[in-house]
């Protein structure tokens, strides 16, 4: 390829301040607006998380910036410029596709910061970029899924071997690893989605490399809808396996998220965290990738390999 190679790299978005909540929930609810009740709910999750209350934005902008460093390092042949698509938030997916034309890219790949496949997750990313793509002419390719790079493996596996030594006064084996990732409502079995096996995949090799088969996996983060979602919940787990298998010790390892973010620092370390003390549960979380320099090689690798399959 000749010239400058756009890469736009989409994630969830989050909004920038609280008065941008409801704008934001809107758009997740594709254009119903919460209930004042609904809002208020969302609106004490964010106020309850560490970090300031949008860590997501940060985090994604370090990311951004990690891989067009990685990129310019590793390939200081070719010039890659990095753009931002967020799926709910401004810049929108197709505010960065329509930057790249706007800037004089004519050649450009796609990559979600979120390792595993579905249609409603990834699928949704692509969708939007290549519409918008399209209609301006410029030609693009996406990376659909990393989930078993070597580097991602080893990243999330060296994080559970570091967790695994927060339990000092007990045996590795007895510490119930559980790998979680974003449920999706149920219907996605019926569509054949690869999501689940991706999952399973993942997970099945962290647990060969780190040598633990302590371990299961569990969904989170499920919404609220009236349609049946993909289960068991962690929440529901954490239940059953004190009660039914005396399980004491528990890491939790949200493969399916890549950054700290409202999932992770609500849902598991204020939700889960608090069923885990009434339960009498030791529970630690393995932590985000963030710009872990391997993640970032991750997305490097599979940015380059797209390009040279789509040359
Ligand atoms: O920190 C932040 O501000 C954003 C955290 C955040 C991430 C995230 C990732 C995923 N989601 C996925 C699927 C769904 C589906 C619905 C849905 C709803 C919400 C709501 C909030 C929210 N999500 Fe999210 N998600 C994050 C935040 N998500 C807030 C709305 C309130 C609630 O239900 O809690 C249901 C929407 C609908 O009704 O249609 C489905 C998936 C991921 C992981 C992959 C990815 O990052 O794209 C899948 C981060």
């Amino acid at each position: 390829a000749n010239g400058r190679i756009g890469v736009l790299i989409m994630s969830y978005g989050t909004p920038e301040s609280l008065d941008q909540v409801e704008a934001y929930y809107t758009h997740i609810r594709r254009g119903h607006p919460p209930t004042a009740e609904q809002l208020h709910e969302l609106t004490s999750r964010y106020e309850a998380i560490v970090g300031g209350f949008f860590p997501l934005r940060e985090n994604t902008n370090k990311q951004v910036k990690g891989l067009e460093e990685t990129l310019g390092r590793e390939h200081p042949e070719l010039e890659f410029v990095c753009y931002q698509g967020l799926k709910h938030a401004q810049p929108y997916i197709e505010d960065g596709v329509e930057l790249m034309v706007k800037d004089g890219i004519t050649e450009a790949i796609g990559v979600v910061l979120a390792p595993h496949y579905s249609t409603m997750s990834v699928g949704g990313y692509v969708k939007r970029a290549k519409d918008r793509a399209a209609e301006l002419g410029l030609k693009i390719d996406f990376v659909l899924s990393y989930h078993l790079h070597p580097k991602l493996l080893e990243a999330l596996s060296n994080r559970v071997e570091r967790a695994l030594g927060k339990f000092t006064d007990v045996s590795r084996d007895e510490v119930r690893v559980i790998f979680t990732a974003h449920s999706l409502p149920e219907k996605i079995l019926e569509m054949k989605d690869p999501y689940p096996d991706q999952l399973l995949a993942t997970s099945n090799a962290i647990a060969d490399r780190v040598g633990i088969t302590n371990w299961q996996f569990g969904w989170q983060s499920a919404g609220q809808t009236a349609a049946p979602w993909l289960g068991p919940d962690i929440l529901e787990v954490l239940d059953t396996i004190r009660k039914e298998e005396n399980v004491k010790n528990v890491l939790l390892c949200p493969i399916g998220f890549v950054s700290d973010h409202l999932e992770v620092l609500y849902d598991i370390d204020i939700e889960a965290q608090a069923l885990a003390k009434e339960l009498g549960i030791h529970l630690e979380r393995t932590e985000s990738l963030n710009t872990d320099p391997l993640y970032m090689e991750t997305l490097s690798d599979v940015v380059f390999e797209k390009l040279k399959g789509a040359a």
